[in-house]
């Protein structure tokens, strides 16, 4: 496979960035390769600087449900760039994205935009502390909520990828108010809440995660989460940032109908541009300035060329019978996946929800960080190596997601299937 093109864009770029990329999971470190620069996309392909062409499950990391340059999101991102990139000031499609997401996400009776996923967790947990007067969040090892300080502790995606999960630089003073419980572990947070449960603020959880790979919550895990939390008065915030839009229209907490007091949000709802968004309960949210004391500000939020591209991406996602034909495709590839791999005897788990996937090269089903920690993080690298030279683009490190958009054909999740029998006999021999 060519990848003089992308060899000289690295070196240029190294010169520039830390590590040659401006998102550490970028840099193909999991995986023992330098990263391939990318330079179109359209539908469920990419092509690289060598004009390499691939079906991408990586997606911009779920952003790109509709696939890449979807025509509808091109044209909407258009008409709104020929009036203007930005004002700073209020505008109609900010009020019309709302009104979308909070008819989907009801919980969302209030919500403010921002530019990204980590805007959102750490402003939403702001908004918990003040509401609550308690310092203390209790997070899920292996979870990942951005790069905010509170939640650099055990986190999962890149920072489990590369190693880090718990980032120099993050105070002793910040860090012991982050309490750390394993996924699915409920018996662990009411050990945690019994002893600390008036000084926790928050819990915060991905209701499905996706940052140690795909990790389904156990059953009740989730309502149990949600009697505790109300309990001892601490609210229950759910990080929708891959969940939302993506398992269900209205987020995981439709599907498992348990309701958060607050809700993060980003990718999906803008459409493949730099959008965050946090919001909740009325009576919490008006905490947040100007109608409360909480400040949280953002000179590009709710930008009207990241509105436009969230609405045309949602309106799409509410026509017909979308989530069943995403979880069909996910279906049909977990399934192609497994009798790939039950073929070479190779331990090897997936789990799949919707159009999220992870192969993990695992003999145990993974349920929580531990047992994510426990896949053979080579045979990985060496799968993905292998699928990419077959031109297949998976997430580069085991503890990533994978994304199937609608663009992605019946062909495409085949010849992914083809590739993966080719792969894992070789990797058998
Ligand atoms: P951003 O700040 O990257 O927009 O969102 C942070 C975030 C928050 N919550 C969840 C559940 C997330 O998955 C993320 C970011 N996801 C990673 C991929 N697993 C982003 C990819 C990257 O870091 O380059």
């Amino acid at each position: 496979m060519k990848t003089d093109n992308s060899h000289g864009l690295y070196e240029q770029a190294l010169r520039y960035f830390p590590g040659g990329v401006n998102s550490p999971v970028r840099a193909f470190r999991a995986v023992g390769r330098e990263p391939l620069f990318i330079t179109r996309g359209r539908g469920s392909r990419i092509w690289d600087a060598d004009d390499n062409e691939s079906i991408d499950y990586v997606c911009s990391w779920g952003p790109l449900i509709l696939g890449h340059a979807h025509p509808q999101v091109v044209a909407a991102i258009e008409e709104a760039a020929e009036k203007g990139t930005s004002f700073g000031a209020p505008t109609e499609r900010e009020t019309a994205l709302a009104r979308e997401i909070s008819g989907a996400l009801p919980s969302m009776e209030r919500l403010r935009f921002v530019n990204s996923g980590t805007e959102a967790t750490m402003s939403a947990l702001r908004v918990a502390r003040a509401y609550t007067g308690r310092n203390q969040v209790l997070k899920f090892e292996g979870c990942y909520h951005g790069h905010a300080d509170s939640f650099l502790v055990r986190a999962g995606s890149g920072a489990a990828t590369l190693g880090l999960p718990d980032s120099p630089g993050v105070p002793a003073s910040c860090a012991q108010d982050t309490l750390l419980a394993p996924y699915n572990d409920i018996h662990a947070v009411e050990r945690l809440f019994g002893t600390q449960g008036r000084e926790i603020a928050a819990v915060i959880v991905e209701p499905v995660a996706a940052n140690m790979g795909v990790v389904l919550p156990a059953p009740q895990f989730l309502e149990a989460l949600r009697q505790i939390t109300q309990a001892f008065g601490a609210l229950l915030i759910f990080d929708e940032v891959i969940t939302g839009f993506r398992v269900a229209y209205g987020g995981a907490q439709t599907l498992y109908n348990v309701i958060p007091d607050l809700t993060c949000l980003g990718k999906i709802i803008g459409g493949g541009l730099p959008v965050g968004a946090y919001g909740g309960k009325r009576e919490i949210m008006e905490m947040v300035a100007p109608s409360g004391p909480v400040y949280q500000a953002g000179t590009l939020s709710g930008n009207p060329l990241a509105m436009a591209a969230g609405l045309a991406t949602l309106w799409e996602l509410g026509q017909g019978q979308v989530y069943t034909i995403l979880e069909e495709k996910g279906r049909h590839l977990a399934r192609g996946l497994r009798e790939a791999a039950a073929r070479t005897g190779r331990p090897f788990q997936v789990a799949q929800m919707g159009s999220l996937l992870t192969p993990f090269f695992a003999s145990e089903e993974v349920v929580d960080y531990v047992s994510a920690r426990a896949a053979d993080t080579q045979a990985y690298a060496r799968f993905f190596w292998g699928m990419l030279q077959r031109g297949v683009s998976l997430p580069p490190s085991q503890f990533e997601a994978a994304f199937i958009s609608l663009a992605h054909t019946q062909a495409d999740v085949d010849a992914t299937i083809a590739a993966a029998q080719e792969v894992l006999r070789e990797m058998a021999s």
